[in-house]
């Protein structure tokens, strides 16, 4: 610690509790705007600076760095980079993750002198972009005096972390080097919100009571359980083994409970789920949520919202029929809920009556074309312990749960937000954090045009991750929502693209496997390479995409097509 400064500056303030959260590496992009903050934060022995291609790629970086750190923090300029960056911090918001976006801004004489500035609207009210942060963070500052940055920053950061939400802090060109005071103990910015003891009490009465006059419970499990921390995953395995009941997941919060638990029953995504999920969770009397999150996405176009009411336990507050608890915390709660409820494991006889037999996996000869079953068949045997599979929006959702997840191999999906591109710099910026886990992305060829320069962080940080980029010539998931020629893509050589990254001194490698023997070699070349990324374009053809994304997109096509509703109707 002895580097630590002596004298404040914001820069230093800033870059201080940024690591006493546990923040290892920001990400930036800098503009004039921020570097003298830049410097502040390079100065800072315990983080790492990480630059990105973009801002776009920058704040989705980020969220996957939150993904696996629970806390990220995003550097960018003012308007050109804070716009871009608006994009992933609004990924952040709806995924439920703290991302901690930090723009520079305009010196602070600026606005009464009325100057006209680069990178601005061309008026000289430069407040709209702090307005905009408001919108789409939990706490949104502007810095507008140095000593004002101490309690500013402080109360962006534990608004976020308590809210588990991004935050936004505005930091004048010219007062990150300008001083402030030290800061003071970081419990009182980290120190988590304990339950209320009488609420947490009577809700876990309540909750008891109520199951037991239910024959038929189910629990459904949604993303923001692995949200809510605090043991609050932990505390659920033991709930649902105190009820014995069936345990169903939703698709955005697979993994979440271990799918070699005998209470697992699958997916739980109305007529395309997997297993029996969607019998099991129809025939319940009574359906105990845990984070869970119903879209239109989730419920395929609201067809398999469930029709009885819900016992919705959330991170900070319970909701059952009749009764309402707040600050309550989702890991206190299963816990305490997993002390009073009775044994009833009705849902899970009759779910084993349903559950349908493992279906026999044809496996294909070494020549033959490469199909998408195919490319799941070979994926599903190099998932193991160690995997994150990243799953991209478009049909790679589809395929990523229908996979089997070994105990301890993790899943990550953006189904909130569903921004095409996110999963090459998600997976990025959660492989800097977690190098030692093997990170296989599923991505369609429509989804890596957007983000694609940010393979090139990956071979710039030796990042050995897999893309397995599924070549289908387009837009597939939106033919089936709503076709017409702007589905249609230019197709590109994403192989020899991945060698341009390499410049003369990168490790990727870039493959293309139009056979299913292609495939296994390639694979084999990714399993070997541990120096860089490797791509893997696996061509398919136009058509072949799972039954379970048509099926979805003609209920989301319904759904969307609904005609306006008359007044009073
Ligand atoms: C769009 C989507 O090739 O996957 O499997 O072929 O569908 P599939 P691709 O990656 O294409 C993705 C494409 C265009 N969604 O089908 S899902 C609309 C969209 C979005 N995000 C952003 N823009 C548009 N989801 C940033
Ligand atoms: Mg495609």
């Amino acid at each position: 610690m002895s580097s630590l400064p002596t004298k404040y500056t914001v820069g230093d303030y800033l870059a201080e509790r940024l690591a006493q959260i546990g923040i290892r590496h920001h990400f930036v992009v800098p503009g004039d705007y921020n570097l003298v903050l830049l410097d502040k934060l390079q100065a800072n022995p315990n983080l790492t600076e990480v630059g990105c291609a973009n801002e776009l790629n920058c704040s989705l970086a980020a969220e996957g760095y939150a993904r696996a750190n629970g806390v990220s923090a995003c550097v960018v300029t003012f308007s050109v980079g804070a716009l871009s960056a608006f994009n992933g911090t609004g990924s952040a918001y709806a995924e439920n993750l703290p991302l901690i976006l930090i723009s520079g801004s305009p010196n602070t004489n600026d606005a009464s002198q009325f100057h006209l500035l680069h990178h601005t609207l061309g008026t000289t009210d430069y407040s709209y972009q702090l307005e905009m942060a408001k919108k789409i963070t939990c706490c949104a500052v502007a810095i507008a005096r140095a000593h004002e940055a101490p309690r500013l920053i402080d109360r962006a950061i534990r608004h976020a972390l308590l809210a588990r939400k991004p935050c936004y802090i505005e930091i004048p060109t010219n007062l990150s080097g300008a001083e402030c005071v030290r800061p003071g103990p970081i419990s009182a910015v980290t120190d988590p919100v304990t339950s209320d003891k009488a609420a947490l009490e009577a809700a876990a009465n309540c909750a008891a009571e109520y199951l037991s006059g239910k024959l038929k419970p189910v629990i459904l499990v949604g993303p923001k359980l692995r949200r809510a921390g605090e043991g609050a995953e932990e505390a659920l395995i033991k709930l649902a083994e105190a009820m014995g009941c069936a345990v169903a997941v939703q698709p955005a919060a697979k993994g979440m409970f271990p799918e070699d638990h005998k209470q697992f029953v699958g997916i739980f995504w109305g007529t395309v789920s997997t297993d029996a999920a969607d019998s099991i969770v129809h025939w319940a009397d009574a359906l105990l949520c845990v984070g869970t999150v119903f879209t239109d996405y989730s419920t395929v176009g609201w067809t398999a919202m469930p029709d009885i009411p819900l016992m919705a336990a959330e991170m900070d507050h319970v909701t059952f029929p009749g009764a309402h608890f707040s600050r309550v915390r989702l890991g206190e709660f299963l816990s305490h809920l997993a002390t009073e409820v009775k044994f009833n494991n009705s849902t899970m006889i009759e779910y084993n009556r349903l559950k349908p037999d493992p279906v026999l996996v044809h496996t294909a000869a070494p020549g033959d074309e490469l199909t998408r079953k195919e490319i799941s068949r070979q994926i599903q045997a190099h998932i193991d312990s160690k995997t994150t599979l990243f799953v991209e929006t478009g049909d790679s959702w589809f395929n990523g749960v229908q996979f089997k997840l070994p105990p301890g191999a993790l899943f990550e999906i953006e189904m909130a937000w569903g921004h095409i591109g996110w999963s090459i710099p998600a997976a990025f910026g959660y492989a800097l954090r977690h190098p030692d886990r093997k990170i296989v992305v599923m991505v369609g060829d429509g989804s890596f045009q957007v983000t694609a320069q940010e393979v090139s962080q990956m071979v710039r940080f030796n990042l050995p991750i897999t893309i397995i980029l599924i070549n289908n010539r387009g837009y597939t998931i939106e033919v089936e929502i709503h076709d017409g020629s702007y589905n249609k893509i230019k197709n590109w050589n994403y192989a020899l693209l991945v060698h341009a990254f390499n410049g003369e001194d990168g490790n990727a490698k870039g493959l293309s496997a139009r056979t299913a023997g292609e495939l296994q070699d390639a694979i084999k070349v990714a399993e070997e390479n541990t120096k860089g990324p490797t791509l893997i374009e696996c061509s398919i053809d136009q058509d072949d995409c799972s039954r379970e994304l048509i099926t979805w997109g003609h209920f989301v096509a319904a759904a969307n097509a609904r005609p306006p509703r008359l007044p009073g109707v």
